[in-house]
């Protein structure tokens, strides 16, 4: 049977078929979704989305149907509930982070590898501490990884010359969705390059091409990798952990090591912050830690004073 719907011409059989699949890029409105049962189309969202404000991400898991429109033959109809939303760089169901941290050159920026691991429990996205150009310094990439595999991270490293292991690459993105972080010139597209053996890739972030002087404005796109997906962006760096909210209740989700020794102070509510009969030399955290751990709780508490939370 065919019938007329407003643009086009259909059976009832292919206006019945709908498709799981998931946004991998979107260019202004219009998706490519990877189909679950293989293969790729385009598709453009149904009014409904904007209607409820929801705008179709990449990363999202969705369903679609056929569209009538030759140029762009498929609709979103469905979004799947997200396990986690970031805002900038646009991406959703993140479930790995590798943040990128190299031992010199440039020298690391703990705040930012701390705030981030602040940041990944809070949206569900497990951290993994990836040190690079440990051929530079080893004694500091020593010093880095004791410090963070004792305090309950996973860490990695990688020297200018060294092959990853294909299995370890496996058990990475096995499943997961894996984004890279990290300041400029750390490693990432490098890393990248040695973890998916892709060139066209280019993780990281923009101020790189800002200052080659080429185009800015990138989209997000994600790529099928060894049963997971490497989200392909720039912008994770700067990935804006202040605008995210941060509350006092979160903060403790960065510091495993300080979760451990939860019930140990004389005070239930010890913020570990100078409190007597505070056990914090039994968490063993590293001096560089505690200090910015004391740092970021300043900053919450003011700013909840200010607000009057
Ligand atoms: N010695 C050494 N150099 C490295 C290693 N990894 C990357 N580099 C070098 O570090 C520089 C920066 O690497 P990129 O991979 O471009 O860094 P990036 O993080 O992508 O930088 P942005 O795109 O600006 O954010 C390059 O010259 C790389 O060759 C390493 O393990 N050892
Ligand atoms: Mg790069
Ligand atoms: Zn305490």
């Amino acid at each position: 049977m065919l019938f007329e719907l407003k643009r086009g011409k259909f059976t009832a059989e292919t206006v019945e078929k709908q498709k799981n699949g998931r946004i991998i890029k979107g260019i202004g409105g219009s998706y490519t979704i990877l189909l679950e049962e293989g293969g790729s189309v385009f598709a453009k969202p149904r009014g409904i989305f904007r209607n409820r404000k929801v705008i179709p991400t990449v990363g999202d898991y969705c369903a679609v149907e056929p569209s009538g429109d030759p140029d762009i033959p498929y609709t979103i109809v469905s979004i799947k509930e997200r396990k986690n939303l970031l805002i900038r760089p646009s991406v959703a169901n993140i479930d790995v982070l590798i943040i990128a941290v190299s031992t010199t050159d440039p020298e690391p920026d703990l705040k930012l590898l701390d705030k981030l691991l602040i940041l990944c429990p809070k949206l569900d996205i497990t951290p993994l501490i990836w040190l690079t150009k440990t051929d530079l310094s080893r004694e500091k990439a020593d010093a880095l990884i004791k410090i963070y595999s004792d305090a309950g991270f996973r860490v990695e490293q990688s020297s200018h010359d060294q092959i990853l292991p294909k299995e370890k690459i496996r058990e990475i993105f096995s499943g997961n969705t894996v984004g890279i972080a990290g300041q400029s010139g750390v490693g990432k597209s490098t890393l990248c390059h040695r973890l998916t053996g892709m060139d066209h890739i280019e993780v990281g972030d923009i101020s790189e091409r800002l200052h080659r002087g080429k185009h800015t404005t990138r989209h997000v796109e994600i790529f099928p990798f060894e049963g997971g997906f490497l989200i392909d962006t720039p912008g994770f760096s700067s990935l804006d952990v202040d605008r995210i909210g941060i509350e006092e209740a979160d903060l403790l989700g960065g510091y495993p090591e300080l979760l451990r020794i939860a019930g140990k102070c004389r005070f239930l509510d010890c913020r570990h912050n100078g409190e007597l009969g505070c056990a914090v030399e039994e968490s063993g955290i590293s001096d560089g830690r505690l200090a910015r751990y004391r740092e970021f709780l300043d900053i919450i508490l003011e700013k909840s004073k200010k607000y009057g939370k």
